[in-house]
């Protein structure tokens, strides 16, 4: 059986273990702080959570382990046919990992964990959120999907990343990242409604 480790507040966690219910797998939930532990970086080199131990070996990496899955058990497919399609799938997961949640991340640790971030932090964190939203505006197309007709892997992406992101901005900037984005606030509506998001929600809050 798959093991899944990190802990339930983390977004990305949260995301694999809706892939896990997603695609139909079992597995078991193992508690894991992010730490520099030799354990837990034999388990993910960065000491980052999530991870995944399948057969005695690991890996890290939401992404990766998103590509395993989906090699894995390839229906529910959550990649276009179309080989072009697939590459916007991935496009639009990029930059909605890197430019949106992972700036937003620089402010975590006062948003989040009480400690300080520096003014300049908080002013280029500000202002690369916004040039990060005005590029995934420009690709995301949210009718119904966050990249078109069918629900994949940027779906996920989508609420695990803006979720937080919001929640960083609405602390740190008393802001509305998703105002003016509204087909964003639309989607993450309908995804949260999505079975193995919901149940990993609700689960989180249990
Ligand atoms: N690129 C990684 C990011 C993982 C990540 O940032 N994990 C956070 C929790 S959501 C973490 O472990 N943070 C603790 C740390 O950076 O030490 C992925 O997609 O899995």
């Amino acid at each position: 059986m798959i093991k899944l480790y990190g802990l339930r507040m983390s977004n990305y966690y949260s995301l694999t273990k809706a892939l896990l219910i997603e695609k139909g797998l079992e597995f078991e939930e193992v508690k894991a702080p992010p730490t520099q532990k030799p354990d837990n970086v034999a388990r993910t080199p960065m000491g980052k959570m999530p991870s995944i131990e399948v057969d005695g070996q690991y890996m890290s990496e939401s992404l990766a382990i998103a590509q395993y899955l989906e090699t894995l058990v390839p229906s529910p497919s959550l990649w276009p046919a179309d080989p072009f399609q697939a590459g916007k799938v991935m496009e639009l997961i990029c930059h909605m990992k890197l430019n949106v949640e992972l700036v937003a991340r620089r402010c975590l640790p006062e948003a989040l964990f009480g400690m300080t971030v520096s003014d300049e932090t908080k002013d280029s964190t500000r202002t690369d959120l916004a040039r990060g939203m005005q590029a995934v505006e420009q690709i995301i197309v949210c009718d119904p999907f966050a990249a078109g007709d069918t629900f994949t892997l940027a779906d996920f992406y989508a609420f695990y990343c803006f979720g937080p992101a919001s929640g960083i901005a609405a602390k740190m900037f008393d802001q509305d990242l998703l105002e003016g984005h509204d087909k964003i606030k639309a989607l993450m509506a309908k995804v949260a409604e999505h079975p193995s998001i919901a149940r990993v929600e609700a689960e989180k809050a249990a």
